[in-house]
C-alpha cells in the first residue's frame, strides 16, 4: 500500500503521456511532427525549462474538446490513485488552450467531468488553480480572470507559471488583487529558475499562500528564517529539477537541506509525462537518492495535506493526517 499523500503541483497538461497524445491527435485529425510514441519520447531530453515547455505547448494542440480534457483528468486520477494520492490540486493553463480556439467552458467542464466523479471513482479528492502564463501579458492575465467568472465555482485559486526569469511577480499585481477580492486562493510558482527575490515579491505583492518550487530561497538564509517562521509551503518536484536541471542529480537535491533548516515541503511531480514519475515515483526517487528517512517521508506525507486547501473540510484533512501517521511502511521502492 503506498503512503497518503496529496499532490499540490501538477499541470494537467503535463500529464499528457505519449500514447493518449497520439489517441487524441487520431480523434482530432491532429498531426503531429512525430512518427510515434518511441519517437516523441526521445523529444523528451531537456535543456532547461524553456526546452521543456516548448514541447509542452506543442503537444497541447491534441486537446480540443471536453472529452479530450475529461479523459487526461481521468488517467492523471487513476494514476494518481495507484500512488497513494488521496487529495489533488490541479493547476491547469487556460491561456494556452483559449489561443488555439478552446474556450475556456470547453477546458473547465472538461476537466470537470473527470474531477466530479473522482471521489467515489478513483477515492481521489481534487481542487482546480487556474494558473496564469507569466511570460504573457498582465492584460491577457486579467481577461483570463474575466472569462474564468462564469466557473468560479469550480476555482479553488489562481498560480503563476511559464517562463520565470525575466517575468517578475510584480507584473501580476492587479490580477491577484482582483482574485483575492473574488475569494480566490493564491500561490505561485518563484525561485525555481529565477532568484529568491521573485519568491520574496510573490509572498509581499502577490500575497501568495503557498509557493510553487522555492528551491532557490535557500540561497538567502534571512528568507528561509522568514519561510520557516511564516510556515509558507513550498511544493517542490524533485524529478522536474533534475530533468530541468535545477539541480545536477538528484543527489545533490537540497530537499534534505530544507527539512532540516525547518521549511515546510512538500514533494509534487509536476508534469509527471515529461519528467519520468507521478507522486510516489518522486517519493521514492528521493528516498532512494537522498537517504530520507521514514520519519521524514511521513513529514513529506503530512506536510502536504496541512499545506492542501482543505479548510473547507477539516474533517477530511483530519482523516488524511491520521491515515499517514498510520501508515505502515514496507518495500523501499514503493511509496
Ligand atoms: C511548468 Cl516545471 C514548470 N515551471 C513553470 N511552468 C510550468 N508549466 C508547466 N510546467
Ligand atoms: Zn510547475
Amino acid at each position: 500500500m503506498p503512503l497518503p499523500k496529496a499532490e499540490l503541483h501538477l499541470h494537467i497538461e503535463g500529464t499528457l503521456e505519449p500514447e493518449l497524445a497520439f489517441e487524441l491527435a487520431a480523434r482530432n485529425g491532429v498531426e503531429l511532427p512525430y512518427a510515434d510514441t518511441d519517437e516523441l519520447r526521445k523529444a523528451y531530453q531537456f535543456e532547461d525549462l524553456q526546452s521543456f515547455l516548448n514541447l509542452y505547448y506543442e503537444l497541447m494542440a491534441v486537446l480540443r474538446t471536453e472529452q479530450d480534457f475529461a479523459d487526461l483528468a481521468d488517467a492523471y486520477l487513476a494514476r494518481a490513485a495507484a500512488q497513494g494520492v488521496r487529495h489533488a490540486e490541479i493547476f491547469f493553463d487556460p491561456q494556452a488552450h483559449l489561443a488555439r480556439g478552446v474556450s475556456m467552458g470547453t477546458v473547465v467542464e472538461g476537466l470537470w467531468r473527470a474531477l466530479g466523479t473522482s471521489e467515489s471513482v478513483h477515492g481521489v479528492s481534487t481542487k482546480l488553480i487556474m494558473c496564469f502564463l507569466r511570460d504573457e501579458s498582465a492584460a491577457s492575465a486579467l481577461q483570463t480572470l474575466e472569462a474564468a467568472k462564469p466557473y468560479l465555482d469550480r476555482i479553488t485559486g489562481i498560480g503563476l507559471d511559464s517562463a520565470e526569469v525575466g517575468h517578475p511577480p510584480v507584473k501580476f499585481r492587479e490580477v491577484y488583487e482582483a482574485a483575492a477580492a473574488l475569494g480566490l486562493r493564491r500561490v505561485a510558482h518563484a525561485g525555481e529558475e529565477g532568484p529568491p527575490e521573485y519568491i520574496t515579491e510573490a509572498l509581499d505583492v502577490l500575497g501568495v499562500e503557498r509557493i510553487d518550487h522555492g528551491l532557490r530561497c535557500m540561497e538567502d538564509p534571512a528568507l528561509v528564517e522568514r519561510l520557516v517562521r511564516d510556515r509558507v509551503p513550498l511544493t517542490l518536484c524533485p524529478l522536474s529539477n533534475v530533468r530541468l536541471r535545477a539541480v545536477d542529480v538528484l543527489a545533490g537535491h537540497p530537499l534534505p537541506a530544507m527539512l532540516d533548516a525547518g521549511l515546510l515541503c512538500t514533494v509534487n511531480s509536476d508534469d509527471p509525462a515529461y519528467f519520468g514519475g507521478y507522486a510516489g515515483d518522486n517519493f521514492a526517487a528521493v528516498r532512494q537518492s537522498l537517504g530520507l528517512t521514514e520519519e521524514r517521508l511521513r513529514e513529506l506525507a503530512r506536510n502536504s495535506f496541512l499545506a492542501s486547501f482543505l479548510e473547507d473540510d477539516e474533517e477530511r484533512r483530519a482523516r488524511y493526517l491520521a491515515e499517514v501517521e498510520a501508515y505502515e511502511f514496507g518495500s523501499p521502492d514503493a511509496l
